[in-house]
């Protein structure tokens, strides 16, 4: 692909010059790779996280009891594995041989944590077998992990999905990069308070806006549509998570 030319700034003005990280440029050689292997697709929607919210902010008094912060992260690894689960077109990887896709029966989901050092993926594994406790503990503990230069190269392999999440930053909606070689990722932006017609009138809700990028050579729009529907409808309804 052709180069950006280089340019001397310092003919428009003072500048500095900053030596990038080794995360920086790992992570710009990624999604370099990432951007131009991957055909993406990005599909929207928003989860009615109401009812969740409110079981949530409910177990405040249990989660300071029993010293984890209980937030929005562990319910969305749930619905994600819940998802993967029921649409198994999502858990795959595109094998090198260009002749077969790979299945996989485990279920592994990185987050994307952002540190002082640059953006790391930390992965938890078996996100389906755990329940929400310890997907708070242990989300708690890699970003801590990731914050303090802590991970070793295995903490971050293996993923089948990835969640980033911007929530607690804010925004609309955002287009996130699939982390190759998985062949979806999730983005999460910041849930607020809107108007939903019922059927009768406008109702208060408290919406969450969701992204799914996914590969289009592994992934058809229907398999993303079924993925992403059943996803916010157990966001929507957690009582799902029990089926
Ligand atoms: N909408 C509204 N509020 C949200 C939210 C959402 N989608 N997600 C989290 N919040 C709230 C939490 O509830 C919490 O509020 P309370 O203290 O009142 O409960 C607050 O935001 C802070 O949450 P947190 O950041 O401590 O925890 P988290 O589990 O949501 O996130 C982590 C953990 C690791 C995802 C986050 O710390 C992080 O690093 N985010 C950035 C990821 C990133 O850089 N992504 C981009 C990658 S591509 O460049």
């Amino acid at each position: 692909i052709p180069a950006i030319p280089e340019v001397d700034f310092s003919q428009f003005g003072d500048i500095e010059m900053v030596k990038m990280s080794k995360i920086a440029k790992l992570t710009a050689a990624n999604m370099s790779r990432s951007w131009l292997n991957v055909p993406h697709v990005t599909q929207f929607d928003d989860a009615d996280i109401t009812e969740m919210e409110a079981f949530r902010k409910s177990m405040k008094a249990e989660a300071d009891k029993r010293g984890v912060k209980l937030t929005p992260l562990p319910f969305l690894l749930k619905a994600a594995a819940a998802a993967l689960e029921a649409e198994p077109s999502f858990n795959v990887s595109l094998h090198a041989d260009g002749e077969h896709i790979v299945k996989k029966n485990y279920i592994h989901i990185g987050v994307a944590v952002d540190t002082p050092a640059g953006l790391m993926v930390p992965v938890i594994r078996d996100v389906n077998k755990k329940g929400l406790w310890e997907l708070a503990a242990e989300s708690a503990e890699i970003a801590a992990k990731a914050r303090d230069g802590k991970l070793m190269p295995r903490d971050m392999q293996g993923g089948c999905f990835t969640i980033s999440s911007l929530g607690a930053i804010g925004g609309n909606g955002f287009t996130p990069i699939v982390n190759a070689p998985e062949v979806a990722i999730m983005g999460v932006s910041k849930a607020q308070m809107k108007p939903v017609w019922n059927g009768a009138e406008f109702i208060p809700r408290n919406m969450l806006p969701l992204s799914v990028s996914y590969d289009h050579r592994a992934i058809n729009g229907a398999d993303c549509g079924r993925f992403f529907t059943y996803m916010v409808a157990v966001l929507s309804d957690i009582r799902k998570l029990l089926l």
